[in-house]
């Protein structure tokens, strides 16, 4: 055993100082790029098969862990175990054995299903799941690690006590899941909660305890809707105003200014709602409600779901990933023999307005941008494509700013109508406007009867009650990424809280073989998309600007990285 765990921290040593031990790159794990040209180069993916939530997501003597949901017999989702890998920077990741498997009838033997770990007193992590019992009832579950000392915390224990939360007193045996981490009240006890629907409503039912053990309900849950029937993967979690940083420390009396942003997952996409918490109280008063006329906060509008954040102690940050699935059909699956990315890791701040939390990828991932390319101050014509080349379009990372002179010129739009997603598939990136659109063109093919666009277009507001004088629309226009047919394109788009008269329209793209995942506005909306080009893969992908408005833009700045390989290995 001690053998092992040296080699362990060698390998993650040597992986944390950027040195290959030897070829262990994600893309070569399976069979060349060739063969495999979806899988990613930087994205976080099991070596194969099935995977989809990210689970239990924490740092932990110095290490950081990621669970997620996985199924280690075939690339379809079945068999529901907790895969587990680990990393020292949250970009390169060692695969360790599954963490927990099916083995009980009385509360898992169906399927382990997904959860949150909490760090509890004494640093002693704990992970509470769902198990899936011998009679298909959800029950949540706890584990702790077998052996503290073992750094990567490899083996975890079962409770005999489990199952611990039972679906009695109302609660629905089919919809009851997805334990968040838990926090501690002025009170001392643990709180958690668990998603649920009864009689057609969602809930965040509410357990308290003070062992972590014997878990109470409590009569009032955290937060309900009758407009949602049920939400999986709560995330509940608080982030600073004015900039502080979001942890739990009003576990220790109130010390910092905050919000509390309460996350659930339905209808495949992430929303939330930020609101006031008062442990003492127990209350949540929401700003705004899931599903409130002209309400749409989500984390992303793309594909992204069942999303868990954790707070980094050592880097004083929120942190959230987001399961992203495929866009091809389970016979696509079976074929690749794996199915299933995680987004990259994602630092979540309030914004500035306070109304909307903002996303970055996590700044350890710009060690692995290799040869940069730069432009400046180019003017975009309408109807002009430009390339940047001289890097891998298939794997890059685009950071560009566009300046936006003749605002006066846009069309009018009434935007509390219209539905941004539905206006991005109808006007899509090839519908000429007057500003916009303008953005880059991702995965194209040199001729480009393949491209996916990420792309902006400014309206004027015909609103009187609209603060500002212009709207963005953000798109992600998938409908001409492949030659494929049988693949799901949607279009997404969003509206981006920016005010193009004050400042610049930002985009940032990370573009990884089958991922798109795109941050406007220095990631106040994010986009995430799957495509799967034929021509535009590895060497034949191709990247440009380009601006289809009838007015002009100008690139004000442009840098586009390489990105080279993540380090992904299993032991
Ligand atoms: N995935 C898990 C459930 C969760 C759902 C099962 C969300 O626990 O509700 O794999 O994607």
């Amino acid at each position: 055993m001690f053998v092992i765990w040296v080699t362990g921290l060698t390998l993650l040593v040597l992986i944390s100082h950027g040195i290959e031990a030897s070829n262990h790159r994600q893309r070569s794990l399976e069979s060349n790029p060739d063969e495999q040209p979806y899988r990613t180069g930087y994205h976080f993916q099991p070596s194969k098969n099935w995977m989809n939530d990210p689970n239990g997501p924490m740092y932990h003597n110095g290490v950081y862990h990621l669970f997620y949901q996985h199924n280690p017999y075939g690339p379809l989702w079945g068999n529901i175990a907790w895969g587990h890998s680990i990393s020292p920077n949250l970009i390169d990741w060692i695969h360790l054995d599954l963490a927990l498997t099916p083995t009980d009838p009385n509360s898992d033997i169906n399927g382990c299903w997904s959860g949150s770990t909490t760090v509890l007193p004494g640093n002693k992590p704990a992970i509470l799941y769902t198990g899936i019992d011998s009679q298909n009832r959800q029950v949540q579950n706890l584990a702790t690690p077998k052996n503290l000392s073992d750094p990567f915390l490899r083996e975890w224990t079962k409770s005999p006590l489990n199952p611990l939360m039972t679906p009695i007193n109302g609660l629905n045996p089919d919809r009851f899941r997805d334990p968040s981490t838990a926090w501690r009240g002025p009170d001392n006890m643990w709180r958690v909660v668990v998603g649920a629907g009864i009689d057609g409503h969602a809930l965040a039912v509410m357990y308290k305890s003070s062992d972590f053990v014997n878990w109470t309900r409590s009569v009032a849950p955290l937060h309900s809707s009758q407009k949602t029937a049920m939400w999986e993967c709560p995330d509940f979690f608080p982030v600073g105003i004015n900039g502080s940083d979001g942890d739990n420390s009003y576990l220790n009396g109130d010390q910092y200014e905050k919000k509390h942003a309460l996350k659930v997952s339905f209808d495949s996409r992430d929303y939330y709602v930020l609101g006031q918490y008062s442990p003492e109280t127990e209350e949540f008063k929401v700003e705004t409600d899931f599903m409130d006329e002209g309400s749409d906060l989500r984390l992303d509008y793309g594909k992204f779901y069942a999303s868990k954040s954790f707070y980094d102690s050592e880097k004083k940050r929120r942190v959230v990933w987001g399961w992203v699935n495929e866009s091809e059909s389970d016979a696509d699956a079976t074929k690749k023999g794996w199915s299933g990315l995680q987004s990259i890791p994602r630092s979540v701040v309030l914004s500035k307005s306070g109304s909307q939390l903002v996303e970055w990828p996590v700044e350890e991932i710009e060690k692995l941008r290799g040869y940069k390319v730069s432009l400046q101050n180019i003017e975009l014509q309408g109807d002009l494509v430009i390339e940047i080349s001289g890097i891998t379009a298939s794997q890059a990372d685009v950071e560009v700013s566009f300046e936006v002179t003749e605002l006066e010129e846009a069309e009018s739009m009434n935007s509390s109508r219209v539905d941004p997603q539905m206006l991005c598939g109808e006007t899509n990136a090839n519908v000429r406007g007057k500003v916009g659109a303008f953005g880059l063109k991702v995965l194209a093919s040199d001729d480009l009867t393949e491209q996916t666009s990420i792309f902006f277009r400014i309206f004027k507001t015909n609103n009187s009650e609209e603060k500002k004088k212009y709207v963005v629309l953000m798109c992600s226009d998938q409908s001409r990424s492949s030659l494929r047919d049988g693949l799901d394109k949607t279009t997404y788009g969003t509206f981006l809280d920016l005010d193009p008269l004050q400042e610049k329209i930002t985009l940032r793209t990370l573009i990884d073989h089958s991922i798109v995942e795109s941050f406007g506005g220095e990631g106040r909306s994010c986009i995430t998309a799957r495509v799967y080009p034929v021509l535009a893969i590895n060497e034949g992908a191709h990247l440009y600007a380009f601006n289809n408005g009838t007015t002009s833009v100008k690139i004000s700045n442009l840098n586009a990285w390489s990105m080279k390989n993540a380090r992904i290995v299993s032991m």
